[in-house]
This record gives structure tokens, sequence and C-alpha cells, in this order.
């Protein structure tokens, strides 16, 4: 087991990982921006390290700064968290030839999930089900005109080197086609130095549900179930659940043992995602992702099992907890991301919190970094933290995360609370009726009056 883990991220999820390290009685060591010397992680740690200004690019993805405070405290491994370095495969590389151990995949996993055509083909090897397109990628106008009339319009163009909704293009019919492939490989070269773009099906009405997976490295994996996160706003998830309430227990053990088969397959080393599109009772591979998730507290409180004490016993060489048909899935659990934003216009609201007051109670846990005069910075993602509900099915989870909200007090600032005071009472969310579209046009539809 590791002595000392430096975590190369900041607020809930710094606070996350230190927690599970503390637990399995290893040192921790905080890394900070100046804008964050007065955070939560940084006094909680056993250390801690300024690694730089503000600005991410000079601290939080300052790999040097990172490398050298993992030297100059003894640090021998480090987690990434989520965001910032984390899906980094040259950050994992460098670590590795300073003898300090990334706790996340290998450097080869990062790097073949980073390239979306790679990941789409090892996913179709593997025997994931995918959405139906292009081979690899297209350059030709007449060659994406022949695919796309073979699946069928509409079609979404996408950048290879993109993902989380970054350089997508619908072509509707074949004379969208020229501008949507132009225009896509166009922003793709301009955003990602990689013009690359393939094409797929595009689904009209999906649901965004991911299943949770875990492999030892070797050639074991297991599959923690799926997640719901179709509630989006501008593709920053808002809401997340497990189970999915548009999932069968049949249709949840299937595409759990095809992912866990797929991950032990490929050696894949700690926790990763693979993200589906889910239609009309199909599953459509879209993406992979090789870090811990925000999200991955729906996950725990279903499972009982602690994600990132898994990410770290892997990373060790300790092995998996937990085979497969010791998991169970009890419950049913609920996620708000608690944003320091305008609830109607979204615009962040950086500042003071002058009174931080979290819920607590049977079934109810928070993850946040905040505290009662504690000062946001603007530096940063408006994430403040998340409120995470558990009960015995939807209903009483429902129930539950009502009451959560009632208690929750952050003054000082504006926050996304009162957006989820109007979801938990409304009739679609209640049916667990909704789409990746649902959202936007409820926000749509809200700010009309
Ligand atoms: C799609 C799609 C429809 N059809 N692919 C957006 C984020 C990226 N991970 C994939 N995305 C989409 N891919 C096909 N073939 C619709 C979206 C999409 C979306 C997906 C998940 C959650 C919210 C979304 C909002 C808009 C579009």
């Amino acid at each position: 087991m590791f002595n000392k883990i430096l975590i190369a991220n900041r607020g809930e999820i710094a606070l996350r990982v230190l927690r599970a390290a503390k637990e399995l009685g290893i040192g921790t060591v905080a890394v900070h921006s100046t804008a964050d010397a007065e955070a939560m992680h940084v006094r909680l740690a056993d250390e801690s390290v300024c690694i730089g200004p503000p600005a991410a690019r000079d601290s939080y993805l300052n790999i040097h700064q990172i490398v050298a405070a993992c030297e100059i405290t003894g640090a021998d491994a480090i987690h990434p968290g989520y965001g910032f370095l984390s899906e980094n495969a040259k950050f994992a590389e460098i670590l590795e030839a300073h003898n300090i151990t990334f706790i996340g995949p290998r450097a080869e996993h990062i790097r073949l999930m980073g390239d979306k055509i790679e990941a789409k083909r090892t996913a179709r090897r593997l025997g994931i089900p995918v959405v139906p397109g292009s081979e690899g990628a297209v350059t030709e106008e007449a060659e994406a005109k022949r695919i796309a009339a073979e699946i069928g319009y509409p079609v979404i163009i996408k950048a290879s080197a993109g993902g989380g909704g970054r350089g997508m293009k619908v072509a509707r019919d074949e004379d969208e086609m020229e501008i949507a492939l132009h225009t896509a490989r166009t922003e793709a070269g301009a955003a990602f130095g990689d013009d690359a773009v393939y094409i797929e099906k595009y689904l009209e009405k999906p649901r965004h549900i991911e299943v949770q997976v875990v492999g030892d490295g070797v050639d074991k994996a297991v599959h923690l179930g799926e997640r719901d996160c179709s509630l989006q706003r501008r593709h920053q998830k808002v809401w997340e659940e497990a189970n999915s309430p548009a999932l069968n227990t049949e249709e949840r053990e299937r595409i759990g043992m095809i992912c866990a088969k797929a991950i032990a397959e490929m050696g894949y080393s700690g926790a990763g995602t693979i993200e589906f599109l889910y239609e009309d009772g199909e599953f459509y591979f879209i993406e992979m992702n090789t870090r811990l998730q925000v999200e991955h507290p729906v996950t725990e409180a279903i499972t009982d099992i602690d994600l990132v004490n898994e990410q770290i016993r892997v990373a060790s060489g300790g092995g998996l907890s937990v085979r497969q048909d010791e998991i169970r899935f009890h419950g049913h659990a609920i996620e708000c991301r608690i944003n320091a934003e305008d609830p109607r216009t979204f615009v962040p609201s950086p500042g003071t919190i002058t009174h931080f007051h979290t819920p607590g109670g049977v079934g109810v846990r928070v993850d946040s970094g905040c505290y009662t005069g504690y000062r946001i910075p603007p530096y940063y993602d408006s994430l403040i933290g998340k409120l995470i509900v558990h009960g015995r099915n939807r209903v009483e989870c429902l129930m539950r995360l009502r009451r959560a909200l009632d208690e929750f007090v952050v003054d000082g600032i504006n926050t996304t609370l009162p957006l989820f005071q109007d979801l938990v009472a409304n009739q679609d969310i209640a049916n667990g009726e909704y789409d990746i579209h649902w959202l936007e046009k409820y926000l749509a539809a809200k700010s009309q009056g």
C-alpha cells in the first residue's frame, strides 16, 4: 500500500479522495493555487504545497510543479480526481518515469479512449453495441453521403478528438451534409488540432445511461450498475440517478456484464465509465471516460462500495475488493449538483458564503468543501457541492430529497438549489419520464413565463 498520496485537484473531489486515503491510513498531500489557500482540502490534508497562481494552467494543470510537490513531500502516488490532469496520458507517462504511481488506468488506455474513433472501434471489437455509422474517419463529402444514405438521415458528425458534446454537427438531409461536414472538420481542426471526424446515426430522443466499471489491470473486472445522467444543460450534468428509471433488472445485468467482460479483456486498471445512449430498449456506446466521475456517489449509495478505495487498492496492486456475484444493488439514489450560479440564467456567482448549513439525517450525503465564511474564487468551475440522497425505492428517495433540499442553506451567493426545488415538484421527474432534451425544454418553457 502507498505511504502518501498527493491529490492533484481541488474542491469537493479533493476532499473525497482525502477521506478515502485517510481511512486506509495513508498520508495526504494537498496542492493548491494561491486562490485556494483557505480551501477545506488544504486544511484537512496532512501537508500542503502551493503550486502556483490562480489560473489552472499555471497550477492544477502544471505538471512540473505537481511532480516537484510530489518529490518534495515524498508522496508515492497521485490521485488526479476528475477534470484537470485526470485524462492526460502524457501526465500518466511522466509520473511512471518518475516512479510515482498514477491512480488511474494505464496511459495506453487513457490515450485510446481519448480518440473517439479508436474508442468506438475498440468497443465494437469487444462486443459492446455501438451507434451505427462510419467505421473510421470520414474526409470526403461523397463518402459521407454514401454512409448517411446507408444508415439513414438524420446523422451526426463528431470530432474524434472531441467528446462531452464539443465539436458535433447534425445533418438532417443530404443538402445539409456538405456544410455540416465542412464545419465539423474546420471546427475540430481549430479546437483540437485534429480535424478527424466520424459519422453516426442521430438519435432523436435518447437517454444518457452510463455503466460504472472497475478493472484489476490484469484479467478481472466488475460492473457497478448504471447511472442515468439524461438531465443536462449545455452538456453539463445537473441531476444523476441510480438505477436508471428506464431499465429493468434484465437490461441492467445484460449491459453490465457486456461492459465488465470487455473491461476484463482489455486488462483495464481502475475505475471507468462506459457511456451509452439508450433509445427504444437498445444501448448504443458513445464514449468511455477513464476517470472517477463527479456522479460516482450515486453508485456508491446503491452498492455500498467505496469507489476511491477500489481505485487506490487496484493502483497499489491489491486487486478488487469484490467479485461480481458479491455486488448487490439496493434502493435508489439521486445526486443534485449544487452550483454557485443564478438558478435562472446560470451566470456564475462567486463570492463569500455568509452562511452554510448542510442537510443530514437518514440517507443523506453532502460532498462539499464549503463552509460559512468561505470565499468561492472566480477561477474554477462553479460546482460547490453535491447532495446525494438514498432511499429504499425511488419514491422514498424523492421524498427524502425534498426534505433535504428544504434543510440546505447557502447564503451570500446564488446557487442552483431553487432549480432542484422545482424539479422535485415536477410530475415528469416523479414519473422518471425524461430524455437528454427534457431539461433544456423545461428551462426554455419556464423562462417564457
Ligand atoms: C449523440 C446524440 C444523438 N445521436 N450521438 C452529446 C455529448 C456527447 N457525449 C454525445 N452527445 C450526443 N451524441 C448520436 N448518435 C446526442 C448527443 C447529445 C447529448 C447526449 C447526452 C446527454 C446530453 C446530450 C445533449 C445533446 C446532444
